[in-house]
């Protein structure tokens, strides 16, 4: 049988280059989990043109929220051409009733465990319309070998998980409602395997929060330091700055960066916040003690809140240059379904559109309270500029010294899609934000 999977892009307008892009980790693990006999092809839609007229049997699309329109346009194209489509990810996880209009049939949640049924479902004409499995069984995550799959790919990055689940249920975050409260793993010696059968040496850990269990995190970093790899990751910056060992076991084990979600500079949104600190005081020092250990920060901030006024973009950039951080992704506030946010302002009528492709993190889609949703997306926008300034870069490479072969591919990368950015909101403004 042939098997086709996707990833949809969000704007068939637009392609990325290919080397540009990290492979999708989910159609790789479905790939791995397809049992032998069966030919398999991936699509990364953001990269390549999709010829809808290919034969095959069975499509299966992966999709969140920004690229669902995309995904549901292809569910009908291939539909119209008597093939059965397969829709599974974050988004039909959180909506499964919309998915279910447009695809013969929805997986909500992980595919392991799944999977292997549903082909078998399938071949005996016994396929249902929706699948789930509450709690699979993560030994029996096989992400299939890359192969030339990741060749000449962003740094040659390798994907590669070790947990899901979050127990910080943050209200602008559909995480903890994808993977549950309770945080699960992959066995050790699994992930051990899967670097060694990769060949490769750069990873990125795509999990949540990679020390969230830190008894976890502490065995899985000592098991990995013998393979002498680099890899960069998300972790929580209270839980990595309290813990010393954990630290040390982290930057020993081959951490060269890390993504923190920082999300804001205000002091009293920082106290209602649980996974970080809650003054700036003691953020900066744990920024202070990262940086000893020579891992590069990535910080992730968001714009939007309702204690955030007009002058949150210029506090947050002076902020960020000044405690010299590698680079930031600035995104707006965005109430993804299955968030409390998303509740909230859906009953205060502070949406300004449901169509799903703006739910993207760097779309404005409702009421700010502070300010109009223009000022806000401008805002935002400025303070990209801002902070990948040539000015700025020169500034913050002397906080950075210990890594410039990361630092400024990063931050020129940053530089050239400022541009990029602008102009898109030039184009969205009549059509966003003229009437609200
Ligand atoms: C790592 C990551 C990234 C990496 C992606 C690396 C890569 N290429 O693999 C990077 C940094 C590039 C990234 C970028 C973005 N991301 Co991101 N990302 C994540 C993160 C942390 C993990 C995703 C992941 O790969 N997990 C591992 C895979 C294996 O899990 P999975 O995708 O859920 O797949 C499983 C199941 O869902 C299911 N499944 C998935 N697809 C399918 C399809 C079929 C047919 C079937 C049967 C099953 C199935 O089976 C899989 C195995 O169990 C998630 C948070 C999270 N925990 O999900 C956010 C997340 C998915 N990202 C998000 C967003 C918004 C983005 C961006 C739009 C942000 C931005 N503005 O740039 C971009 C979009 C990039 C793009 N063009 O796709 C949001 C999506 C919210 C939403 N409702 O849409 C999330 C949930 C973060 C959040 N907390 O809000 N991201
Ligand atoms: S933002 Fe991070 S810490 Fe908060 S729920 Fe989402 S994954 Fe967990």
């Amino acid at each position: 049988m042939k098997i086709l999977l996707i990833s949809p892009t969000v704007d068939t307008e637009k392609r990325t280059n290919k080397g540009l892009m990290m492979p999708q980790l989910a159609l790789y693990i479905l790939e791995g989990l397809t049992p032998p006999g069966h030919e398999v092809k991936i699509i990364e839609e953001e990269a390549e043109k999709i010829n809808l007229d290919q034969e095959c049997d069975l499509v299966g699309i992966s999709c969140m929220t920004a690229n669902a329109p995309r995904a549901y346009e292809l569910c009908k194209e291939f539909k119209r051409r008597n093939k059965t489509v397969v829709l599974g990810g974050v988004h039909p996880t959180i909506l499964p009733e919309e998915a279910e209009q447009y695809a013969d049939c929805v997986v909500v949640g992980e595919a392991e465990g799944i999977w292997e049924t549903l082909i078998y479902d399938f071949q005996n004409n016994k396929l249902k319309r929706k699948y789930h499995d509450p709690m699979p069984d993560l030994g029996k995550y096989v992400p299939k070998y890359f192969g030339k799959s990741i060749k000449n790919r962003l740094f040659n990055l390798v994907p590669i998980l070790t947990t899901r689940g979050c127990p910080y249920d943050c209200e602008f975050c559909c995480v903890t409602n994808l993977y549950g409260k309770k945080i699960r793993h992959i066995p050790i010696e699994n992930v051990v395997r899967d670097i060694q059968e990769s060949e490769s040496k750069n990873f990125m850990f795509l999990d949540d929060n990679i020390i969230g269990d830190s008894k976890y995190a502490k065995a899985l970093f000592k098991a990995i330091k013998p393979l002498k790899i680099k890899w960069v990751g998300q972790s929580s910056v209270s839980l990595l700055v309290k813990d010393k060992e954990l630290m040390e076991l982290a930057a020993e084990s081959g951490c060269r960066a890390l993504f923190f979600g920082f999300e804001s500079v205000v002091e009293e949104h920082l106290k209602s916040m649980r996974k970080t600190f809650n003054d700036l005081e003691h953020l900066e020092n744990a920024i202070r003690k990262i940086k000893k250990r020579r891992i590069l920060i990535h910080a992730s901030m968001v714009f939007g809140f309702d204690n955030d006024t007009k002058d949150v973009f210029r506090k947050t950039v002076r902020f960020l240059i000044k405690n010299k951080i590698c680079t930031v992704s600035f995104n707006v506030l965005t109430p993804y379904p299955g968030t409390k946010i998303y509740d909230d302002l859906k009953k205060q009528n502070r949406l300004t559109t449901t169509d799903w492709r703006y739910y993207d993190h760097n779309t404005v889609v409702f009421k700010p309270k502070n300010m109009t949703p223009y000022e806000l997306q401008i805002g935002k926008v400025n303070a990209r500029k801002k902070f990948y300034s040539l000015l700025s870069v020169l500034k913050r490479f002397f906080g950075n010294l210990y890594n410039p072969v990361i630092y400024f591919p990063m931050n020129y990368g940053h530089m050239k899609q400022v541009r990029v950015e602008a102009k898109r909101i030039t184009k969205l403004k009549s059509a966003l934000f003229e009437n609200v």
